[in-house]
């Protein structure tokens, strides 16, 4: 790794998001892809502090300023993750489900559908069922993702899928989930039309629906 990642994998690590967005700018300086940034220290990094977490070396407190570093850089990466110039392919209503606060991975599902040419309505957080029918009516959306980071929140996915059933726009969009604790043999069970274990394969999965 040089030495400029593991700076911001230690940054990230250290909960010190100050460090973690100035070594992202000097990294974008020196011309670093941010791809790199992401996979070779953001995301290992965080991977990191979640094992701290399971094995009881750290509390939610510090996982959470942890995370904060992770967006401080993300904000920096987000325009060039995005990039595309491209006409939209589709328009895609993206949220983490009831109860969840877990937004990272969403985020950067979002970012980089973005920068695959999606128009992305990214509602946030602890979105409700009915946020998520709403927002596809509005935004007249084609494609939905879900993401879920507990296994106490998958539980909802279904539950927006029977929103959509409810007020009659199932057939609108092809319905996606994502998140650690779901699977594709979840997305068959509760109704999904896919499932995608990180950003780069939603990407190609949304675009293969949109096709
Ligand atoms: Co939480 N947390 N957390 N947490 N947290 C996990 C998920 C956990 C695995 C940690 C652990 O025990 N090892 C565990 C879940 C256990 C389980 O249910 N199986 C856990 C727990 C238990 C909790 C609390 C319950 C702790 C507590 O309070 N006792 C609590 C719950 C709060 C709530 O949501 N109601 C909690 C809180 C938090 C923080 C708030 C402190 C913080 C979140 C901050 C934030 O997101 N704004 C946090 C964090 C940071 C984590 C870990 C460390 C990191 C998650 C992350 O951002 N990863 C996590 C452990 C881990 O994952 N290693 C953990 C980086 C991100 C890039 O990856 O989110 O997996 P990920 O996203 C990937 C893919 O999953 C996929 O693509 C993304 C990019 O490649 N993907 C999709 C995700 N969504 C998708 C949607 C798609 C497609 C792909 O749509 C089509």
């Amino acid at each position: 790794m040089s030495d400029l990642l593991d700076d911001l994998y230690q940054a990230v690590y250290e909960m010190d998001e100050d460090s973690a967005v100035d070594l992202t700018n000097e990294a974008l300086d020196e011309g670093m892809d941010p791809e790199v940034l992401l996979n070779d220290a953001l995301i290992p990094a965080m991977d990191e502090v979640g094992k701290l977490y399971e094995d009881g070396e750290r509390y939610v407190p510090e996982m959470l300023l942890s995370a904060e570093a992770m967006k401080g850089s993300m904000k920096i990466l987000r325009p060039l993750l995005a990039e595309s110039g491209v006409e939209p392919t589709g328009v895609v209503v993206l949220g983490t489900v009831e109860g969840d606060l877990h937004d990272i991975g969403m985020n950067l599902v979002g970012m980089m559908l973005e920068g695959g040419g999606f128009e992305v309505i990214n509602l946030g957080p602890e979105t409700p069922a009915e946020k998520f029918v709403e927002a596809v009516k509005e935004n007249d959306a084609n494609l939905l993702g879900m993401s879920a980071l507990l296994t106490t929140t998958m539980t909802h996915m279904p539950e927006v899928i029977e929103a959509l059933e409810e007020e009659g726009v199932r057939d609108q969009v092809e319905v996606a989930i994502g998140g650690a604790p779901v699977s594709q043999d979840f997305a068959d069970e509760i109704g999904a039309d896919g499932y995608a274990a990180d950003a780069a394969s939603a990407t190609d999965l949304f675009k293969k629906f949109a096709e």
